[in-house]
């Protein structure tokens, strides 16, 4: 083959190539919006959505973002917000996974904000690392729906938090 194929071969790749990846990111962005007509639209712009069926909390993460979600942390930490989408949880009448769990000994939003007892609505007494693994957080309904820490291997609802 001779250089000028070559070139215009791999000029045909590179563009077709780029063509579907930009077919792919549209197909993606529609399949969100389509998804997200059906979620909450809270006052700070996200979009917020609660799932019924039970697993942990890995589980419950990696399902929020196969949506181009991940599970709430933003809306939760915000008391406007968490007032807001509490009616969502309550619903549910069941403890709710949130993106807040411990990295190296700390607890971290899933948006990467450290968690303080002014951002993070624990429930007296809580976090107690109870066990010595509690590394999850939740809405405990029955300790009016503060937050607790609990082991992530515990199967329950989740709330998933999308930024359009
Ligand atoms: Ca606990």
């Amino acid at each position: 083959m001779n250089l000028y194929i070559i070139e215009t071969l791999c000029l045909f790749i590179i563009n077709t190539s780029l063509a579907a990846g930009d077919v792919l990111g549209q197909l993606r962005k529609s399949v969100k919006a389509k998804e997200l007509k059906t979620w909450y639209r809270a006052s700070n712009g996200f979009y917020y959505k609660l799932f019924n069926d039970q697993v942990n909390y890995a589980t419950a993460k990696s399902n929020c973002q196969k949506r181009g979600a991940d599970l709430a942390s933003a809306g939760v930490r915000d008391s406007t917000i968490r007032r807001e989408i509490m009616p969502l949880i309550k619903a549910g009448n069941d403890s709710t996974w949130i993106g807040l769990s411990k990295f190296e000994g700390k607890f971290i939003w899933g948006d990467d904000v450290i968690s303080t007892p002014i951002n993070t609505d624990w429930h007296e007494g809580e976090p107690n690392n109870l066990g010595g693994d509690e590394d999850c957080v939740h809405f405990w309904p029955e300790n009016k729906w503060h937050l607790n820490d609990l082991a992530c291997n515990r199967d329950m609802k989740y709330i998933c938090e999308a930024r359009a």
